[in-house]
Parts: structure tokens; sequence; C-alpha cells
């Protein structure tokens, strides 16, 4: 399993970099999927779950970015799912350079479909635009359901929230109505879905809603 060690970016204009990277992986027919959120959310475990169901759909690959460690990157192909790891050097984010040295460093042009599990953060990871067709976020039950609120960047950049760890409802006071308020006071067209990476509970919905955003390229 490949390791690389991404250099710091030194261009400028990391939202014109994004575009261009965008319109790139556009023309390569690869969605790039910009998966951000605190650590421990399920952001692996999520991965995993929805792995059955690409199978045979779509040929998909993930990048595991992490100041160190190949923990998540192990994990993933051990499932059969092709992956690399990126290790940022101590940064809390990616940005469109760095994301770029990991899909060429990955050399995988014939997949439909990379995610790249951004470093587990509800801050930078959201201020910097990584070039991905659509940001994705995770919240799990045991955060509560203010993080929209205290964190409203990361829900402002992502036209997809997860909630996760839903088996966990009955032992937290996981307010639904509460958190999606906030989450749409961020961002009123973010989609929102309920999901438990553990039980399975809800992965074939979002599943069906990622396969179908991405085999149509218009996510
Ligand atoms: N109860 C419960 N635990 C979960 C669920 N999803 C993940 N976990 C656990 O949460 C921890 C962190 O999960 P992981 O996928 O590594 O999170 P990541 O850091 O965001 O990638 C692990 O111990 C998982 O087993 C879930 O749906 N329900
Ligand atoms: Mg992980």
């Amino acid at each position: 399993m490949k390791i690389v060690e991404l250099k710091e970016s030194i261009l400028e204009n990391n939202d014109a970099d994004a575009a261009v990277l965008r319109e790139e992986l556009k023309g390569k027919g690869i969605t790039l999927i910009n998966l951000m959120s605190s650590p421990g959310s399920g952001k692996t475990s999520t991965l995993l779950a929805l792995a059955p169901y690409f199978e045979g759909k779509l040929s998909w690959g993930v990048m595991e970015a992490d100041i160190d460690s190949d923990v998540d990157a192990c994990t993933m192909e051990a499932a059969g799912v092709p992956a690399i790891q990126l290790h940022t050097g101590g940064m809390c984010h990616l940005d469109a350079d760095m994301t770029r040295q990991g899909i060429r460093a990955f050399g995988r042009d014939d997949l439909d479909m990379i995610v790249l599990e951004n470093v587990g953060n509800l801050v930078c990871p959201a201020e910097f635009d990584t070039g991905a067709a659509l940001n994705m976020t995770i919240l799990s039950v045991p955060e509560g359901d203010d993080k929209p609120a205290k964190y409203p960047l990361m829900y402002e950049t992502c036209q997809l929230l997860v909630v996760n760890k839903t088996d966990t409802l009955p032992y937290f006071d996981f307010d639904r109505e509460r958190m999606e308020r906030y989450a749409k006071a961020c961002n009123p067209d973010i989609r929102v879905f309920y999901i438990s990476a553990k039980t399975g509970e809800g992965v074939a919905e979002l599943a069906e809603y990622l396969l179908a955003a991405v085999l149509q390229k218009e996510a």
C-alpha cells in the first residue's frame, strides 16, 4: 500500500487551482468526493459499509489523509477497496494542490469515483476547496445536535450531510429537527441522510444517492 508524503502547496490562489483540478477530473470522468468530519464520527466505517453497494456498479478508490499513520488505508485495502495513504506532514487540511499530488500518486485514471477521507477536523478542511465535485460531511449522534450551529462553514460548504451512529439515538439527547434547522440555516439545500454504519440502517439509501450522483456525473 502506497504512502505519499504531501508537500505543502506554494500556490497562492487555491480557489483557482481547485477549479482547474475539478475540470481536469471531469474530463477524466472521475468524481472526487471530499469527505470531512471530526475524528471518530465514522468516515472509514461509513465507506466500509457503502463498499458492498458499489460492488460491480462503480469502480472507486479512497485516499486516506492523516497527519501520520496508515491505519485507515490498510483497513480499506483489506476490504478490497483500492486505497492510498496521504500524509499531510502536520497540516490539518488538504488544499487542491495536495489533493492533486495524491491523485497523481494514486495513478488510477480508470476510476469512476475517488473519495478523499480528509483529516479529521471540523474547521480547517472546510476552508480549502480540494477540487472535489461533492463535499460530504458526517456528524455522529454522540457529537451532539448543535454542531452545525458551532461549525457553520463545514455545513455551508457541504452538499451532503450524513448523520451516523443512529443506533445510539436512544442514549443521547439528539434532536433531529433542531440539528436540521441549524444545518439548513447554513445551507438550505443540504441533503441529509441518517445512517448507522454499524447496523447498516439507512446505508442503502445513501449508496443509491451516491451511485446516481456519480454515474450521472452530476454530483
Ligand atoms: N455505535 C456505532 N459506532 C460506530 C458507528 N460508526 C462508527 N462507529 C465507531 O466509531 C469509531 C470511529 O469510527 P471511524 O470509522 O474510525 O471514524 P473516522 O475517524 O471518522 O474514520 C469506531 O470505533 C467505530 O466502530 C455506528 O454507526 N454506530
Ligand atoms: Mg478514518
